[in-house]
């Protein structure tokens, strides 16, 4: 069974948002046209409460972009985004949610980040999807969404370690560095995990 992992499709990282990823609204209809093909679609949200330690605003003398350790790792400091409640939170309106089953938030712990849908960047809690997933007897994991080098990324490395066939859909994500998308996929490959274009699942037309 194939299931879409819809990730972090929220207004805060459209163009207009707070940490806006470059062209990254042109996805979305590409996201809604892929749903069908699949037997589960999943999303993922990133949320924040007020003062969150990846938010540069949280350290003294910081500006966003530069760079920190958060519990022993290290740790980009994002502008303020999706912080809980706010509109710049919620998931993209043109999003078609109608077929998801589930969204499952992430990044709720004050201290530490969490890109992927599965756990925080430590290693340390999970969110649950791994056995969400293995309850729906998933075995393929489809991964699309923003932003391409940080949170499709590490929920695809971890897709990939919880034992997942793993795809990204190549076109159906954006990154924030073209650079950073680079390395991600070679990563991603090295790691036994596929990229493929929305045509590759989309019907012939
Ligand atoms: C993300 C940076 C900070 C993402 C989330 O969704 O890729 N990136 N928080
Ligand atoms: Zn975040």
């Amino acid at each position: 069974m194939k299931a879409l992992l819809v990730i972090d499709i929220q207004n805060d990282f459209l163009p207009g948002g707070r940490l806006a990823v470059a062209d990254g609204d042109a996805i979305i209809p590409l996201v809604n046209a892929l749903q069908p093909q699949f037997d589960l679609v999943v999303a993922t949200q990133d949320w924040h409460p007020a003062g969150h330690q990846s938010f540069a605003a949280s350290h003294a003398g910081k500006q966003p972009f530069d760079t920190t350790e958060l519990r022993g790792l290290p740790q980009v400091l994002w502008p303020d985004h999706c912080t809980q409640g706010t509109p710049g939170a919620e998931l993209a309106p043109g999003l078609d949610q109608r077929a998801i089953e589930a969204i499952f938030r992430k990044g709720t712990d004050p201290e530490i980040d969490s890109y992927s849908g599965f756990y925080d960047n430590g290693h340390q809690k999970s969110t649950g999807l791994t056995d969400y997933l293995r309850g729906k007897q998933i075995t393929e994991v489809y991964v699309a969404g923003l932003a391409a080098d940080y949170c499709v990324f590490y929920t695809a490395q971890d897709a990939l370690r919880e034992g997942f066939a793993t795809f990204i859909i190549e076109d159906a994500t954006r990154a924030i560095s073209a650079e950073g998308f680079t390395a991600a996929k070679a990563a991603v490959r090295t790691q036994g995990g596929h990229l493929v274009q929305s045509h590759d699942l989309l019907p012939a037309r």
